[in-house]
């Protein structure tokens, strides 16, 4: 029961300029702006990023602007249908590729959106959240829960870089996103929850009742952990993809409250075609190289690119060799809205 809906030019001028003179306008004419039928229309286009393009420019903007004037020297990844400059991947998800150079700090502050890093190149950089000292390793994720005091820091000998995920656009459309400075933290002496605390998957330590339970307790997955467990799940099931999500480990959530994270392996000329969901995404190749057809565009990816995809693309992922993935995406912020779905290709 489809209906052509009126216009704005169906009715009489004068009556379109009382309208405006009283602050109002008519719903019929841009109902279906808002509403389309049976699915969104996204105004996020697939995005692809090369690292040997963005590689260098990061580089040039460590020699141009230091880190004192920058306070983050990140390079934003912009949604193509939003236009260079686009604080967003997608509607949700903000993507950055930020550099630090060794004996750059980068100060404290804390705010409200979340983030979180997977670590591009580089060693001897680190993360200090809430006081707790996280290494930052190829691969690993690393978590900046919204709140959280953080500041960077790099004790080695050549440039860190690393992918940024933030729920920012999220916070600005809620006029909701606000920072507070702070000074560099002095880290507690002991190794990050995830070489003292959750070193094995189904054990934690026993804790009191009165112990206050910490609503991030892991705030650093180590990449060798996270490929062993694909590797493990892959060779006893060699048809299905491997995939993990990367959860809370004291209560199995996702972990952090809008942005989720998962892990893949694709053997050399294995094939993915996921159920196209209403989730939006961006993926970072860790190693490995192959393309994704995205609703029947091709991107082809190598180590260290990262590319978007929309909600509700159709995806075909194939491995060309080995490959390994990381995705973010926001399914848990739709879960949360009761509107996360599913649909059969
Ligand atoms: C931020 O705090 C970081 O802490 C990186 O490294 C990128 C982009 C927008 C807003 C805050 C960081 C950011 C950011």
């Amino acid at each position: 029961m489809s209906q052509q809906l009126g216009t704005l030019e169906d009715l009489p001028a004068d009556y379109r300029d009382d309208m405006a003179k009283a602050g109002v306008a008519p719903l019929w004419p841009m109902m279906r702006n808002v509403l389309p039928h049976g699915a969104p229309n996204p105004v996020t286009r697939p995005g692809r990023w090369a690292y040997a393009d963005l590689r260098p420019l990061l580089l040039r903007a460590g020699e141009l602007t230091p880190v004192e004037k920058a306070e983050r020297r990140v390079l934003v990844l912009s949604d193509p249908g939003r236009g260079t400059g686009a604080m967003q991947a997608t509607s949700s998800i903000y993507i950055g590729m930020q550099l630090l150079l060794p004996g750059e700090t980068a100060p404290a502050h804390r705010h409200t959106p979340s983030a979180a890093r997977i670590i591009v190149e580089g060693e001897g950089g680190y993360t200090v959240v809430d006081g707790e000292k996280l290494p930052m390793e190829e691969g690993d994720l690393v978590l900046t829960p919204g709140g959280e005091w953080h500041d960077h820091g790099h004790e080695g000998t050549k440039p860190v870089i690393w992918l940024d995920a933030l729920d920012l656009p999220l916070f600005v459309y809620l006029e909701g996103s606000y920072a507070e400075e702070g000074s560099l933290q002095s880290p507690r002496n002991r190794p990050d929850a995830s070489q003292v605390e959750y070193l094995s998957s189904g054990l934690a330590p026993s804790r009191s009742r009165a112990t206050k339970k910490r609503r991030y307790p892991m705030m650093r997955f180590p990449w060798h952990r996270t490929e062993a467990a694909l590797r493990e799940l892959a060779q006893y099931d060699s048809d299905a993809v491997a995939e993990v999500d990367f959860i809370n480990p004291e209560t199995g959530e996702d972990v952090l409250p809008t942005m989720g994270f998962t892990a893949m392996m694709l053997g050399r000329g294995q094939k993915d075609k996921p159920p196209r969901c209403s989730s939006s995404a961006i993926f970072h190749v860790v190693k490995g190289s192959g393309s994704t057809a995205i609703d029947g565009e091709t991107v082809t990816w190598g180590p260290k690119d990262t590319f978007s995809v929309p909600v509700f693309a159709k995806l075909t992922h194939q491995a060309d060799e080995e490959a390994f993935l990381v995705r973010v995406h926001d399914r848990p912020l739709q879960e949360k809205l009761k509107y996360y779905e599913e649909r059969a290709r």
